[in-house]
């Protein structure tokens, strides 16, 4: 064993101070990712709560249809490019090194550079909204030719902000993918042989190789739409003779796969705090780890089945269809896994493992929804509907940000050392599982009755479900108080946690809450598989 000594580098201010200083601790860049990211969550929630209001009226009543295409542009893709992703490298940066058994990250100071790229991208995304021309109308995909149009003529607008944004955050999270992937390949601490590693560390290690091969498509597409935008280049402008359909590939070759980047690390949530609440080690330990590996290798094989409308050829679409329907394999052994981990188990239903029980139970209605939008014939009826963006918010909404706020609460005794408030936890729950399922489901019926999606006004008969949603969207922007209170209050005045209060038996409870600077007193040997829960429980329980 080797003993630390603690790093001169690490430069850690006193108190919330360090979450505004160049730290180089996983640590704190981990707390600072966390915090930027919810900041921007309650932005883009903003925007949404904008949206739901213009649409609880069939009428066009409250904002113009130019705001109206900036708001859903910039909510879709703040909550993606900066809710989502950077939320779930922050919780990853958190707990790698710690369940790994290393001291930091591989490389501590890209890791601070790739953080500070973050909140540049976030301030050109909302202030592009104050440019005489608006936001970028494009729709989160901005596709060419309405993304090349630049009615206004002014150079700087929102268009080229957004794609200025989008190439950044990009370049950030290249560095974040290649810091993840040797972290996890050459730091792991003696003995921590692959099939070892918890789920969780799968989970990150798959969804950062899918950035490392993916993202530069979407990264170069950005730089090179923006210069047939600004520069008169016609890569993709139709009107001079380029292709706008291979935009949509290489769009899609990324965004796709960021689906899996977004819903592998919640999968890992899952895996991880299942097996606490329920005191029984995970079902099917193996499978399930490599089942992540399968769904980001056959994830790569799938994009094209958001493009079925887009003059396809028959074979194409036969092919997609099938890759698409495959994944549901792997997805469907870890759906599997969780249910056989909580199974006669001897449940304990505190905040964390009911966002976890939430979120699987959307996830398994997103999984089936997602399947029959996977069926071409399907997809040529509902694409471009509300069926769409109800699908994919049960994904992003009822499973990843689910996932968030479970891993949240479960890791919040370490990250702060202090115990949250179960009651205003449940409260939390509460209001945000109702919020979500009246806020996406209706969209599936509007969707399959024909209301078109990035519409600001519609058919009267479409007004019954809307106020659904919209009254639903409401209790969910409601729902972060108890949220917001709860954190801010117990981060200061909780009780303290102690080192290992779920009694669990993952390394990252083994060291103090929250943990020194250099992670461990003494650098840990691991001997014993993960989640020994039952197995070990006269062991872990004299901790
Ligand atoms: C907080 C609650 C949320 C509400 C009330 C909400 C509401 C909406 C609505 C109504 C639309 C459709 C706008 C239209 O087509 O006219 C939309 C689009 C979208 N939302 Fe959300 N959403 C929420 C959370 C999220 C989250 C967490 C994500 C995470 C990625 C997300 C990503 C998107 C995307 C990508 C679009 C598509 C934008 C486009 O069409 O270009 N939303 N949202
Ligand atoms: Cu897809």
């Amino acid at each position: 064993m080797t003993s630390l000594t603690s790093d001169p580098q690490d430069n850690l201010q006193p108190g919330w101070r360090r979450y505004f200083s160049f730290s180089v601790d996983h640590k704190v860049i981990g707390t600072q990712y966390l915090l930027l990211a919810f900041c921007f969550f309650l932005i883009a929630g903003l925007l949404a709560m904008m949206i739901r209001a213009e649409l609880l009226t069939p009428q066009l009543d409250v904002v113009d249809r130019t705001l109206y295409n900036g708001l859903f542009t910039l909510h879709g893709t703040i909550m993606i490019f900066m809710w989502i992703l950077p939320a779930n490298v922050g919780l990853a940066n958190y707990l790698i090194p710690l369940m790994i058994g290393a001291r930091d990250m591989a490389f501590p100071v890209l890791n601070a550079i790739a953080f500070w790229i973050m909140p540049v991208v976030g301030l050109l995304l909302v202030s592009s909204f104050f440019l005489p021309s608006g936001a970028a109308q494009a729709g989160w995909w901005s596709y060419p030719p309405v993304s090349v149009q630049n009615p206004s003529g002014d150079f700087i607008n929102g268009e080229l902000v957004w794609l200025l944004a989008v190439a950044l955050s990009g370049i950030s999270s290249i560095m974040g993918g290649i810091n993840f992937v040797t972290t996890i390949v050459k730091l792991r601490a003696p003995g921590l042989t692959w099939l070892k590693m918890p789920v969780y560390v799968w989970t990150i290690l798959s969804a950062q190789l899918l950035q490392l091969f993916c993202l530069p498509a979407l990264t170069g597409a950005a730089i090179m739409l923006l210069f047939d935008l600004s520069f008169g280049t016609d890569f993709f402008a139709p009107f001079s003779g380029g292709n706008p359909i291979i935009y949509q590939h290489l769009f899609w070759f990324y965004s796709h796969p960021a689906v899996y980047v977004m819903a592998l690390p919640a999968f890992g949530v899952f895996s991880e705090v299942l097996p606490v609440f329920a005191r029984k080690p995970l079902f099917g330990y193996k499978t399930v780890a490599i089942s992540s590996i399968l769904i980001a290798g056959q994830g790569t094989f799938v994009w094209v089945h958001h493009m079925f409308t887009s003059a396809t050829p028959n074979w194409m679409r036969m092919f997609f269809m099938a890759s698409t329907m495959l994944i549901a394999v792997p997805t469907g052994i870890k759906v599997l896994a969780w249910t056989a981990t909580v199974w006669r188990g001897s449940l304990r239903l505190q905040t964390p493992m009911l966002f976890c029980l939430g979120g699987i139970v959307m996830f398994l209605f997103a999984g089936i929804t997602g399947i029959m939008l996977a069926s071409a014939p399907f997809d040529l009826h509902v694409n471009n509907t509300y069926f769409v963006v109800g699908h994919f918010h049960y994904v992003v909404f009822g499973t990843v940000t689910m996932a968030l706020y479970g891993g949240i609460y479960f890791w919040f005794p370490k990250i702060t050392g202090r115990r949250y408030n179960e009651a205003w936890g449940k409260l939390h729950f509460i209001l945000t599982f109702i919020g979500a399922n009246l806020n996406f489901f209706p969209m599936h019926p509007l969707g399959l009755q024909g209301m078109l999606r990035r519409v600001a006004s519609y058919a009267p008969q479409y007004e019954g479900w809307n106020v659904v949603a919209s009254l639903g969207a409401f209790l969910l922007g409601m729902s972060t108080l108890p949220f917001i209170v709860n954190i801010i209050i117990s981060w200061n005045l909780g009780p303290a946690a102690g080192a290992n209060p779920w009694r669990s038996t993952g390394l990252e409870w083994s060291t103090s809450s929250p943990p020194p600077v250099e992670n461990f007193e003494e650098l840990p040997t691991i001997t014993e598989e993960p989640y020994g829960y039952g197995r070990r429980e006269s062991s872990v329980s004299s901790l």
